[in-house]
């Protein structure tokens, strides 16, 4: 009797104390930042990833997230989840070649001929192969989400040809690619973090800038900007980076947990650029600014041309035939 008194007080004590930890141990908060604003296809990808993990790990992992540059630009959140003060970032692809550089590669202008190319380099082989260069940098990519196809937008003139753009300074983003190919087409680029941009734009330090549709939209870009010229010159990948830190940490299962919530993220972000494409147009024009939808994508590919001897030497001729040749 006294025995099995004790066994119970034990028992109750012990289970209280389990009670106790699991509730200490219930939730983990995991900070997420991005440059794009809450209502964006960054914040559909982040939210369907958040929700599918809170799914998959009983709630057990909790994702906070910091739109709109508020953690900063997009450079300074990486070096923060390579340091680990920062757990996750969801980021284009514009400063990632500083960190791997193999990863410049897709940041080629003129390279994916329409999304469905796209997709499937980066969902093949290739792009998979790409991934497993980050944990080498102290990052860990689990998958490759997406901004859409760039475009010119500025407040100098409408650009029709590749020669309208001769002498404009345009923000571009923190890559040596991009900026080799505005160097080549005559424009000044004046690379600069996401975090300054509209400012930049409203104060005249450029005259314009490139961004896909759903970025121009989200951050609202088209309220400082007179003109949008539909060039379509680049695809602009992003990428979902975790720290390895966080990720080391994870046991089996809750890696496989992430993993699949991540893809599921894939899913919305990409659903999210394609109505935003759909819809993004009209609400630009509505703004009253001017929109030049018939560009002829051939012309501006040829101006950029003479780069491409430029990228071969990076990146091999054969490397970048084989994403060319991806159907
Ligand atoms: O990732 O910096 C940029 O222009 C990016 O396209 C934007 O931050 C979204």
């Amino acid at each position: 009797m006294k025995i099995s008194k004790l066994a119970t007080t034990v028992l109750t004590a012990l289970g209280l104390s389990l009670s106790l930890s699991a509730g200490v141990h219930a939730e983990t908060v995991l900070k997420l930042g991005y440059t794009p604003t809450k209502d964006s296809h960054y914040a559909a990808g982040a939210d369907a990833f958040a929700e599918e993990l809170a799914k998959r790990t009983n709630g057990r992992y909790k994702i906070q997230q910091f739109p709109a540059s508020a953690l900063g630009g997009e450079r300074e959140m990486i070096e923060a989840v390579q340091l680990g003060t920062q757990d996750i970032v969801l980021t284009s692809t514009g400063p990632v070649g500083n960190f791997v550089p193999e990863a410049r590669i897709v940041d080629i202008p003129f390279l994916f001929r329409d999304y469905d190319h796209a997709h499937k380099v980066l969902d093949g082989q290739i792009g998979q192969d790409l991934l497993k260069k980050f944990p080498g940098k102290g990052l860990i990519a689990l998958v490759w989400m997406e901004n859409g196809f760039r475009h010119i937008t500025n407040n100098k003139r409408p650009v029709n040809t590749p020669d309208d753009v001769k002498g404009l300074k345009l923000r571009t983003m923190e890559n040596k690619v991009h900026m080799e190919a505005f160097k080549t087409m005559g424009v000044l680029p004046t690379p600069m973090s996401m975090a300054e941009l509209f400012t930049a734009l409203q104060q005249g330090t450029v005259d314009g800038q490139e961004n896909p549709i759903p970025v121009i939209l989200s951050n609202k870009l088209y309220q400082v900007q007179k003109n949008v010229s539909l060039t379509g010159h680049v695809y602009s990948p992003a990428l979902l980076i975790i720290s390895p830190g966080v990720w080391n940490s994870l046991n089996d299962a809750d890696k496989k947990a992430f993993m699949e919530a991540a893809k599921v993220g894939v899913e919305a972000n990409r659903k999210r650029v394609t109505a935003d494409e759909a819809s993004g147009i009209a609400t630009i024009k509505a703004a009253g600014v001017q929109v030049v939808e018939k560009v002829d994508h051939a012309q501006f590919a040829k101006a950029v041309q003479p780069a491409y001897t430029v990228f071969a030497k990076e990146f091999g001729a054969d490397r970048i035939k084989q994403i060319q040749d991806v159907r």
